[in-house]
């Protein structure tokens, strides 16, 4: 017996929260998604996702292993002190496998409180600052006429923000930039697909993209776009400056940033708006970042930064800096990410907009929700807790099936960031 459980055995409200189960679910109802599932002793349950894609069994054994054995017996409605317990306890600190697995547990604990509590997790966080959380859709096409298509198609669904990616003349393949109406994220095959990528061309096509969507579309919708790390930072820089006139709500991940300092070149050369951190996993990814402005909107979301404990640090830390959030919303993170980001936009003052990539039927229906698209944003419902729940019986038809996304190299053969 810890110090821990002997204190808690002192008060028998607390027995209802102590967890007798934690389970790690994993299945690929359309996509790999590894969840946590916290049981209390009074039965009530709460969800977390785990999902870093690709690497999905690393988090999953790193829970089985190494964190669950842990919450057994533990207090749920000790967050904070868990989340220090996982993050001090294990010595070595941050890495997106570890903070998944932080992030998995605390959202889970998030959820049972507000379950225990009959609130909504927006209501926990502070309450409401706004009535619908802005989004923003994919668009894309295999040149700039079919992206225009594509981006007109989401203002006429009623998108007030569209990201709009297009494909380079001369370049094969490129990640994000398929055909409109195929899949954003072809997470394909067993082993991952070799592209070849060509920054010349991008560089010219990227402009002359945006020219044509103000054309088409006029200035009120908000266009967005994502390089994907692809550019050195001189590079970035100038593609920054290139696209002024065209007033981007943001150019995202413009350059890779384990070197944050490299943003100070582009902010130097550009107004462009900054959008960056979706592979982050710490506020020490993003400290220099923030504190010398050199960013707009910061990117990283609940599960590959530590859950809602570790991110509401990060937020009220950009709200200093007049930094909005950003968050991270692709089809390879669960609807439990989606919907406590939710929860975290509908609450957080220095929200910004919440990225909102489709999931596909079959993984709706394996996680159940409550919230819906309306007018140009996403708004939550009142269901206590983060309102997103699993259909174990339906996720259990879709075990792990292994897939990557295309991987990007030079055309002299030399490896590329994609
Ligand atoms: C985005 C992205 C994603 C990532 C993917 C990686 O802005 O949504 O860049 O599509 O590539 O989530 O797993
Ligand atoms: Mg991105």
């Amino acid at each position: 017996m810890n110090a821990q459980t002997r204190e808690t055995s002192h008060y028998g409200s607390n027995n209802d929260r102590r967890i007798v189960d934690a389970k790690v679910i994993v299945a690929c109802p359309g996509r790999n998604f590894v969840t946590l599932k916290i049981t209390t002793r009074s039965g009530v349950y709460g969800l977390g996702d785990a999902t870093l894609n690709g690497r999905e069994l690393a988090v999953a054994a790193y829970l089985q292993e190494h964190v669950v054995p842990n919450l057994i017996g533990r207090d749920a409605g000790r967050i904070e002190d868990l989340w220090q317990f996982l993050y001090r306890g294990a010595y070595w600190r941050r890495g997106p496998v570890t903070m998944s697995a932080i992030a998995a547990v605390d959202v889970a604990l998030w959820d049972i409180l507000g379950k225990m509590s009959g609130l909504p997790l927006y209501q926990l966080l502070g309450g409401r600052s706004r009535e619908g959380a802005l989004v923003y859709a994919h668009a894309h096409g295999s040149d700039i006429a079919e992206a225009s298509d594509d981006v007109g198609r989401h203002i006429e669904q009623g998108f007030l923000a569209v990201r709009a990616q297009c494909g380079v003349p001369g370049v094969k393949k490129a990640y994000g930039a398929v055909a409109a109406g195929k899949a954003y994220e072809p997470a394909e095959s067993e082993l991952p697909a070799e592209t070849v990528w060509n920054t010349p061309r991008y560089l010219d096509v990227v402009p002359k993209l945006f020219e044509r969507l103000r054309k088409d579309h006029g200035d009120d919708v908000e266009l967005l776009h994502d390089v994907h790390h692809r550019l050195s930072p001189i590079e970035a820089a100038r593609l920054a400056r290139s696209v002024e006139p065209y007033r981007l709500f943001w150019l995202e991940d413009a350059t890779p940033a384990e070197n944050q300092k490299s943003f100070e070149l582009i902010r130097q050369h550009s107004v462009t708006a900054l959008a960056v951190g979706e592979v982050f996993n710490s506020i020490w990814d993003c400290k220099h970042l923030i504190e010398n402005q050199l960013i707009d909107y910061i990117r990283t979301t609940l599960v590959h930064g530590g859950g809602i404990t570790h991110i509401r640090r990060l937020a009220d830390f950009a709200a200093l800096h007049q930094v909005r959030t950003g968050f991270h919303g692709a089809t390879d993170l669960s609807p439990v990410t989606m919907g406590a980001a939710l929860h975290f936009d509908t609450w957080a003052p220095n929200f910004g907009i919440q990225e909102y990539m489709l999931h596909v039927e079959l993984t709706n229906e394996v996680f159940p929700h409550d919230y819906v698209f309306r007018d140009g944003r996403l708004h939550v419902g009142d269901t206590p807790g983060h309102g997103v729940d699993i259909d174990e019986k339906l996720a259990a038809k879709y075990p792990y099936s292994p897939k990557q996304l295309p991987i990007a190299r030079l055309e002299d053969g030399a490896m590329w960031d994609w």
